[in-house]
């Protein structure tokens, strides 16, 4: 059947039966390929059916479907055109793995991070009418998603403006992790008394059907009739706000979702569609574990079991999350936080370790960010473990609330740096840049899990904010050696010295620089290398010492060249003015795509053998020059 379908349109003349036939397609599809390529399996396999039905009912492009961080979207892309390259999918070069306008005409939102749906298509319906347009806009957003104040504010002025917008809740009671908070058991509450919502738009239809009269007798009715709705209609949260109501309906019974859907599409004005689905529905590895099944890497279809290399060394998170353990046990007013991510940061081990000083707030980073605030000025010592693209979301929190206060809260920055297969959205390359300008904070990065460790150690005992960061992925797999030595505040290290270069490297990426380092000392060149660690503060002493004893200066780092560590580099030898050239290697001023880290750190040029090319350029040009 999916053979067949190249556009949302062939759809249209399908059989229930036949839909219910290819929605089992679409799912072998999505099991096969996220297997090789890894992938959001269990969110993009609870919404087949809803995908189908919105295709069904929607007329799409004209109809815009927003869909909210884009990562459920499998079965979209699959009936919209992408069949052939779904194999494709978040390898260099293929498919996103999320929405991308560049891909399909289908795809008319691209995000990545959570709760922008409802913004965007609210924008998108005003925009409709502004221009007298007539099409349908549809948000599809998540329970999780429904955590973070951003939907709250496009609700709040959704159900102001009254303009026809629906709104899909995606209520699979997960975010990556069981849902929380009070509004996630809200949900709960909803989804457990459907008897109730029947009765409710019953009585909803029977009013609507209340013939309307003249006179004071009108008024007398529609008085009666508002006090009844708000007797039995009243107490939804979404009616509240301003929207009409169904559900909660079995978001994988194709019949009911296309019934109700088109009901919802007749509505003039706001409409929620809360549809419950089952994260991993169909495949019982992914139903079973739903929150090892949200983004996994390659998996064996046959058993479940996700191939991870036994043998390598735990990752960057693990080490900050053992280490903030270890920490905290000394020091009993450490807490720890995060928005929605305890598996990623392993915050989860902090969580059994201390349940009781541990915070899960939802995707709701902003909030993180002040929270901890509160909490540090009253004397605890809060750890908010946050990826650093999620940290965008935080910015105004950051300054204003906790730097401004000079808080000691300390952010430690998890994915910072290239990502891989997650791509553009996701990227941890911008928060060197919007951080580095906000005083009092102090920013730190180790070359590997061992000073991670060590910084951790000495950040927890600063008197103001500080941000230490750290990759995706695994370690080096050096050895720790059971004590927690922290590291001299605001010391580079000087690994070796050479009068031609220094290298000065700023993170793990100080390998790579070691690497170049050896490759033009083969090549007879005197290589210094520098680990900076701080960016802030800078080891100005460590700086002077290689501009004093060595020809040339090159920074190296993992994030753009603008705004970064070298970029601080630069501002301090140009207010020396005494030093020799410095040359920033860093990644461009560019949204960079998905695909193997490696792959981009070669393209940049800040491989080991592309740093060594690079700086054999320049030494080679200082020469002639000096000839
Ligand atoms: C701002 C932000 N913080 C964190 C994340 C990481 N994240 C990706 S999906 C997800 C859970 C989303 O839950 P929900 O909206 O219910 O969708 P589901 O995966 O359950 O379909 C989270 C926390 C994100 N994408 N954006």
């Amino acid at each position: 059947m999916l053979e067949r379908i190249d556009a949302p349109q062939d759809l249209k003349a399908l059989s229930l039966e036949q839909l219910e036939a290819l929605a089992q397609e679409i799912r072998a599809s999505i099991i096969e390929t996220t297997a090789k390529s890894g992938g959001h399996v269990g969110a993009s396999l609870g919404t087949v059916e809803l995908t189908l039905a919105l295709h069904r009912v929607f007329d799409s492009p004209q109809d815009k479907l927003v869909w909210d961080i884009g990562h459920q979207a499998y079965a979209h892309k699959l009936v919209t055109g992408r069949r052939d390259r779904f194999g494709t999918l978040r390898q260099l070069g293929g498919l996103s793995g999320f929405l991308k306008r560049a891909e399909s005409p289908h795809d008319v939102w691209e995000a990545g991070h959570a709760a922008t749906s409802l913004s965007a298509a609210l924008g998108m319906a005003v925009a409709r009418d502004l221009q007298g347009q007539h099409h349908h806009v549809v948000a599809i957003i998540g329970d999780g998603a429904l955590t973070a104040g951003m939907a709250w504010e496009a609700l709040n002025q959704a159900g102001h403006l009254k303009t026809r917008l629906l709104v899909v809740v995606n209520d699979n009671s997960m975010s990556i992790a069981p849902n929380v908070g009070a509004f996630s058991r809200y949900l709960t509450d909803l989804r457990s008394a459907p008897a109730y919502a029947r009765l409710k738009q019953e009585v909803e239809q029977l009013l609507e059907s209340v013939p309307v009269v003249g006179g004071r007798l009108a008024r007398t009715v529609e008085r009666l009739k508002d006090l009844v709705r708000y007797a039995l209609v009243s107490g939804n949260v979404f009616e509240d706000l301003g929207f009409r109501y169904f559900g909660p309906l079995d978001g994988h019974n194709l019949a009911d979702l296309i019934a109700v859907l088109s009901n919802a599409r007749a509505v003039d004005g706001p409409v929620v569609v809360h549809v419950v689905t089952q994260k991993g529905r169909g495949y019982p590895p992914a139903e079973r574990q739903p929150d090892r099944f949200h983004g996994p890497g390659p998996f064996e279809v046959q058993s479940g079991r996700i191939l991870t290399d036994a043998a390598a060394p735990p990752s960057y998170s693990q080490v900050a999350a053992e280490t903030l353990v270890e920490l905290a046990r000394e020091h009993p007013e450490i807490v720890a936080i995060t928005a929605a991510m305890p598996d990623g940061t392993k915050l989860d081990l902090f969580a059994k370790a201390f349940p009781d000083r541990f915070f899960d707030v939802g995707i709701a980073e902003q909030h993180a960010a002040t929270f901890a605030a509160g909490l540090a000025a009253s004397g605890l010592r809060p750890v908010f473990a946050v990826y650093s693209t999620f940290l965008q979301r935080a910015y105004d929190q950051v300054i204003h609330d906790v730097c401004h206060q000079n808080l000691p809260v300390l952010f430690a920055i998890d994915r910072a740096g290239l990502v891989g297969a997650d791509g553009a959205t996701h990227q941890g390359i911008f928060d060197l840049a919007f951080l580095r300008p906000i005083p009092h904070l102090e920013i730190a990065m180790g070359k590997d899990e061992n000073e991670l460790r060590g910084l951790l150690a000495a950040a927890i005992t600063r008197p103001g904010p500080v941000a230490i960061r750290y990759p995706r992925g695994n370690g080096r797999g050096l050895a720790w050696d059971g004590r927690l030595e922290p590291i001299p505040w605001g010391k580079a290290e000087w690994i070796r010295r050479g009068e031609d270069v220094t290298l000065i490297g700023f993170g793990p990426i100080v390998y790579q620089a070691l690497k170049a380092a050896d490759l033009l000392a083969a090549a007879g060149w005197r290589v210094g290398v520098i680990n900076a660690r701080f960016l802030k503060p800078l080891d100005t002493e460590a700086l002077a010492e290689a501009a004093r004893t060595s020809r040339l200066l090159v920074t190296v780092e993992e994030h753009v060249a603008a705004g970064g560590f070298g970029s601080a580099v630069l501002e301090w030898a140009a207010q020396r003015g005494d030093t020799p050239p410095v040359v920033v290697l860093g990644l461009p001023e560019a949204f960079i795509d998905h695909g193997p880290v490696d792959h981009y750190l070669a393209l940049y040029g800040l491989s080991g053998e592309r740093i060594a090319e690079r700086v054999e350029a320049w030494l080679g040009r200082m020469s002639s020059a000096a000839r």
